[in-house]
C-alpha cells in the first residue's frame, strides 16, 4: 500500500506519559518520589502513577514491578474518541500489531488504543483522563526537581531518516536536526507547541534512550543536583547540568536505580507558527548538544532502556545501520578525540 493510500492518522495533541518497568518498586519510589519529588495519584503494592505539579490529568509516569528493567507503553493524548478509531485503522493498515482496551484498563485512562509501532515501540493513545486534584499552586508541597509536567521521550533508532519519515507520517513538525551532507544523526519532533515530543538519538533498536520532564526554572535542575550530591549519590548524575545547543534548554540526565534514564528540562521555545523553521545544526558544530561545548559521557550515547512488545516480552534489537553521531571526530565534542589526536 502507497502512503497515500493510508487511511487519515490520528490527531496527536502531545507526549504525555510512559511506562517503566523497575526490578524494586520501593527502591524506584524512594528515587522518583522520595528524592525527585514526583506526586503520587495512585499506588498499590505491584504500580505506581506519578505526575508533575502542574499536570492535571491522571499520570505522567507509570512504575511497574517487574523482573526484568524495560520500557512499557508510552502515552500519546490524541485529541477526541474518533481519534481512537483513526488510530486503529491508520495502524492497521500498516500491518502493525495493536489491542483496544476498555476504559479503565489503564487506570485513571479511557479507552486506550495500544499499538506495536513500525519502529518496535508500544504506543498508547488515549483521548480522556481522569483530573486528579490541582497542585499547581501548592507550592508548600513541592519538593526535590519540582517537577511540572511531562516533555518529551528520546528513543534510540538504527535508521534516523526512517524514524524521521514515519514521525514526518504521522503529522510531526521537524524543529532541530543533527546532520551532515550525507548523515541525519539525529531529529527533535513536535506536536505540541515546543520543540518536541519525540527525539531520535542514532543507536540500537528500538530502546528508549530518555524520559524528558518539564520543571518551570533552571533553578530546579541546579537544586537537584544539590540535593543528590548532599545525600552523596551522585553517581545518579549522568551528564550536565548544562545548556543544550539543540532546543536551548537547560538540562540534567539522571539515571534512575534500573538505570532508566530521565532529564530534567526547561525554558525552550515556542514552535507553533505553521511556518516554523527548522534548525539545522552540523554535527561538526561543537556547541550543538553542549552549547558551553562540554564533554558528553560515553553512556548517554551508548546506554539505552531495551522496550517491551505486544506479548510482553524485551523486543530484539537492532545494530545501528548509519554512520554514529559518537564517531564523528569533533574536538569540542568531547566524547570523540580531535581526529588529530586519535592513534
Ligand atoms: O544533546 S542535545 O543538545 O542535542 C539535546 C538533547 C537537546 C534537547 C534534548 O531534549 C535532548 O535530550
Ligand atoms: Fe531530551
Amino acid at each position: 500500500m502507497t502512503d497515500t493510500a493510508l487511511p487519515p492518522v490520528p490527531d496527536i495533541i502531545r507526549s504525555a506519559y510512559a511506562t517503566l518497568v523497575v526490578t524494586d518498586l520501593a527502591e524506584a519510589r524512594r528515587f522518583w518520589v522520595d528524592l525527585l519529588g514526583f506526586v503520587v495519584t495512585f499506588e498499590d503494592s505491584s504500580a505506581i502513577y506519578l505526575r508533575g505539579y502542574d499536570e492535571l490529568a491522571h499520570h505522567n509516569l507509570i512504575l511497574r514491578a517487574g523482573r526484568e528493567a524495560a520500557a512499557g507503553p508510552l502515552g500519546f493524548r490524541v485529541r477526541s474518541a474518533a481519534d481512537l478509531g483513526r488510530a486503529q485503522a491508520y495502524f492497521g493498515a500498516l500491518g502493525c500489531r495493536y489491542e483496544r482496551l476498555p476504559a479503565g484498563a489503564v487506570r485513571g485512562l479511557g479507552e486506550v488504543i495500544r499499538v506495536e509501532d513500525p519502529l518496535g515501540f508500544l504506543i498508547d493513545f488515549f483521548d480522556r483522563s481522569d483530573h486528579p486534584e490541582r497542585l499547581q499552586q501548592r507550592y508548600d508541597l513541592r519538593r526535590g526537581a519540582e517537577i511540572a509536567r511531562f516533555d518529551h521521550f528520546n528513543i534510540c533508532v538504527p535508521d534516523v531518516p526512517r524514524a524521521y519519515d514515519y514521525y514526518s507520517g504521522l503529522g510531526f513538525g521537524l524543529s532541530e536536526t543533527i546532520e551532515d551532507g550525507q548523515t541525519l544523526y539525529a531529529a527533535w519532533m513536535y506536536r505540541k507547541q515546543t520543540v518536541h515530543d519525540m527525539a531520535f538519538t542514532g543507536g540500537a533498536g528500538p530502546r528508549l534512550h530518555h524520559l524528558g520532564f518539564f520543571a518551570h526554572e533552571a533553578h530546579a535542575v541546579l537544586r537537584i543536583c544539590d540535593i543528590i550530591g548532599s545525600l552523596h549519590i551522585e553517581e545518579h548524575i549522568e551528564r550536565g547540568p548544562g545548556r543544550h545547543g539543540v532546543s536551548n534548554a537547560f538540562y540534567v540526565y539522571l539515571r534512575d536505580p534500573d538505570g532508566h534514564r530521565l532529564e530534567i528540562y526547561t525554558s525552550d521555545y515556542y514552535t507553533g507558527d505553521p511556518d516554523h523553521p527548522v534548525l539545522r545544526w552540523s554535527v561538526q558544530d561543537p556547541r550543538r548538544r553542549d552549547f558551553w561545548g562540554n564533554a558528553v559521557i560515553p553512556s548517554w550515547y551508548t546506554e539505552a532502556s531495551a522496550v517491551l512488545s505486544l506479548d510482553g516480552k524485551l523486543q530484539p534489537v537492532t545494530e545501528i545501520e548509519q554512520q554514529a553521531e559518537s564517531a564523528v571526530r569533533v574536538g569540542a565534542d568531547g566524547y570523540t578525540a580531535p581526529a588529530g589526536l586519535v592513534e
